[in-house]
């Protein structure tokens, strides 16, 4: 990364009528949010398919409500941090935002963020596996075991696991945000899950420059037309900057 390229990716936003982004765990690392993949991240101690899978949850429940209770106490401790900062600040400049993210972390809203579609659903909501009904527990404590007031089934956390299809209005909002970008930021993701990660070529086939900010090399970097490499909670503020 050199100095020009920032002035280049400083330069097409200062100038763009739209721009979407797409994060990932990374931007949330900073807010000390362990990534899903890479060197220490979770998938290195427990397999993704017993903690996020529905086959993984009919198997366990229990075990699978305990890693999202752990996770949910972290997050109560947890803010957001310069980059998701910087995003909520673009969005004030640019005329067409949107933020694509497949965090469930809920951290953007929380810096101020408002065009936000959250493609795997976020982990503040419970759903019910017997009747279906949703319910918003943002920073309550639940049970060891949530089950459901109305008719007694298992609660699940009302996020996306793997082999679940994404919600349909999400992912309908994340094309067309996809499509009509002029710039198309990827922040902080692998680009390893699908569909999230077609986005990334849908956008470049639709003619937005695609910018990456990431620390490493991921499946995105080959289609992105500038990569900015080092921690979103740095780069981000500087490429929103004035
Ligand atoms: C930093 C940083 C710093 C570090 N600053 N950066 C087509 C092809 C191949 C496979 C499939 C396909 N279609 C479907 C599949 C199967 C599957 C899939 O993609 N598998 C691949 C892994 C191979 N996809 C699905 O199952 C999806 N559903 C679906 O496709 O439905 C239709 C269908 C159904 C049945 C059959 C076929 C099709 C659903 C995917 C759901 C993903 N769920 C999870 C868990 C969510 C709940 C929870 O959080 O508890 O979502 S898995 C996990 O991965 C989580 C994330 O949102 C997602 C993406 O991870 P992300 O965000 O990219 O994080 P990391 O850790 O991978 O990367 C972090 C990055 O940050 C790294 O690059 C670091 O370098 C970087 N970083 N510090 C900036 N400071
Ligand atoms: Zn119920």
């Amino acid at each position: 990364m050199t100095s020009e390229d920032l002035e280049r990716v400083r330069q097409w936003l200062a100038r763009a009528q739209a721009v979407t982004v797409l994060t990932g765990a990374g931007v949330s690392a900073e807010s000390g949010i362990e990534t899903f993949r890479g060197p220490g991240g979770v998938w290195e101690k427990v397999n993704p398919l017993e903690l996020a899978s529905p086959e993984g949850f009919r198997r366990d429940p229990r075990r699978v409500w305990d890693w999202y209770n752990a996770r949910r106490r972290q997050l109560l401790g947890s803010r957001p941090n310069p980059g998701h900062y910087a995003l909520a600040e673009l969005e004030k400049r640019v005329p067409q935002f949107g933020l694509i993210t497949q965090n469930v972390d809920r951290l953007h809203q929380a810096a101020g963020s408002r065009q936000v579609v959250e493609l795997h659903g976020n982990i503040w909501e419970v759903r019910c596996t017997g009747c279906g009904r949703r319910d918003d527990r943002t920073g309550v404590e639940l049970p060891e075991e949530p089950h459901c007031e109305v008719c007694g089934a298992w609660l699940r956390p009302n996020v996306v696991w793997f082999g679940e299809v994404l919600p349909a209005d999400a992912w309908r909002q994340a094309e067309a945000w996809a499509q009509r970008a002029e710039v198309f930021l990827v922040v902080g993701t692998s680009a390893e899950v699908w569909p999230a990660a077609g986005l990334i070529y849908l956008a470049s086939n639709a003619g937005a420059k695609v910018v990456e900010i990431n620390p490493q090399n991921t499946s995105a970097t080959k289609v992105a037309d500038v990569a900015l490499r080092g921690p979103s909670g740095e780069i981000l503020p500087q490429i929103v900057s004035r």
